[in-house]
């Protein structure tokens, strides 16, 4: 499929580029610093080859989130924004970003995500997970109260927020203890963010906030497979949710969620979640330079759906949702 768009692609600068190294063997770091700086040369070969027409770019993770120093996150933030915004002005049918925010001041990112998009032009913001804010030992997730002008702000806007994963911190790792392999990618990241996103659906931000929209990498990170059973449990005991929000846990999936299919290129878990959130819910994504973009390109354009829900969740959800009509046409 020609046209595509993506938009769980990474870059990093100097500022944040070693945080990507732990995830490769040494062998292969040579060639993901290339990928990962890279954006007008193999990025966008591989991008012509592949079918993607347009890529949000964002930063790498945990990058911004994991700095304990709030100054230094504010400023890694704007300087990576300010990078990014100057590299996609040099080819802005082919790249457009999501804006790094340190989340570890609240005010500064609800000032920053507003400089992003209405200075520079950013389609959203992209946030990997929890901050460190006062101790580094005790994780922030965004369903806290400190972000209420956050929220409000990002509604006003009208922007989508893309949460991405990050591992938990050592001590709320336990459970992977004797198991490093569990980490990152093959099981944490996804358990880490669904669990957050679990969080901000049970605070009731979305009753304050219905229009927020939040984007959630990896197929949902297990969500549409794991969501019924949140709100069923237990059914027959007749109790109410005994959480602040309103409604049921799958009504916000449902209303307030998308999901791309970034480095989960499997048939069945794509299926799954066409039949949970929707095709006008799915988004096409490959999580470049950590996954390939032409084996998640060839997945795609070869997976057994129907033609409408290919261009869909290939272009035109993410043409709508990111309103990028001003620059690709319909
Ligand atoms: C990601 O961005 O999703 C990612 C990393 C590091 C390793 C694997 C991975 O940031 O998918
Ligand atoms: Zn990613």
């Amino acid at each position: 499929m020609h046209g595509k768009i993506a938009l769980e692609e990474h870059y990093a600068f100097p500022d944040t580029l070693e945080d990507s190294a732990v995830f490769v063997p040494p062998s292969h770091w040579p060639e993901l610093k290339h990928r990962i700086t890279d954006i007008h040369g193999d990025r966008l070969k591989e991008m012509d080859k592949a079918g993607i027409e347009m890529t949000l770019l964002s930063l790498n993770a945990p990058a911004v989130q994991a700095i304990v120093d709030t100054k230094r996150a504010v400023d890694v933030a704007r300087r990576s924004n300010d990078y990014i915004a100057a590299e996609i002005a040099k080819n802005p049918k082919r790249f457009q970003g999501l804006a790094a925010l340190a989340m570890q001041d609240p005010d500064e990112a609800t000032r920053e995500i507003e400089r992003a998009v209405k200075q520079l032009g950013f389609r959203g913001a992209l946030v990997n997970g929890f901050s460190q804010a006062e101790d580094p030992n005790t994780p922030v997730y965004l369903d806290d109260a400190r972000y209420d002008g956050f929220w409000a702000k990002l509604a006003e806007l009208d922007v989508p927020f893309y949460l991405h994963p990050r591992n938990p911190l050592p001590q709320d790792a336990r459970i992977y203890d004797g198991h490093p392999w569990l980490m990152g990618p093959t099981w944490a990241f996804s358990q880490e963010t669904a669990v957050h996103a679990l969080r901000l659906m049970c605070s009731g931000l979305f009753d304050r906030h219905p229009g927020l929209q939040i984007v959630l990498g990896h197929m949902g990170e297990n969500l549409p497979f794991a969501i019924w059973r949140c709100d069923n449990r237990n059914k027959w005991l007749n109790q109410p949710p005994k959480y602040p929000a309103k409604r049921l846990l799958s009504e916000y999936f449902q209303d307030n969620f998308y999901i791309t299919v970034s480095g989960n290129f499997s048939t069945p878990a794509l299926l799954c979640s066409m039949q949970v959130i929707g095709s006008g819910r799915i988004l096409f994504s490959t999580d470049w330079p950590f996954e390939a973009i032409d084996e998640a390109a060839h997945w795609f354009d070869a997976c057994p759906i129907s033609e409408a829900d290919r261009n869909r969740i290939g272009r035109t959800n993410s043409l709508e949702l990111f309103k990028l009509q001003d620059l690709l046409g319909k």
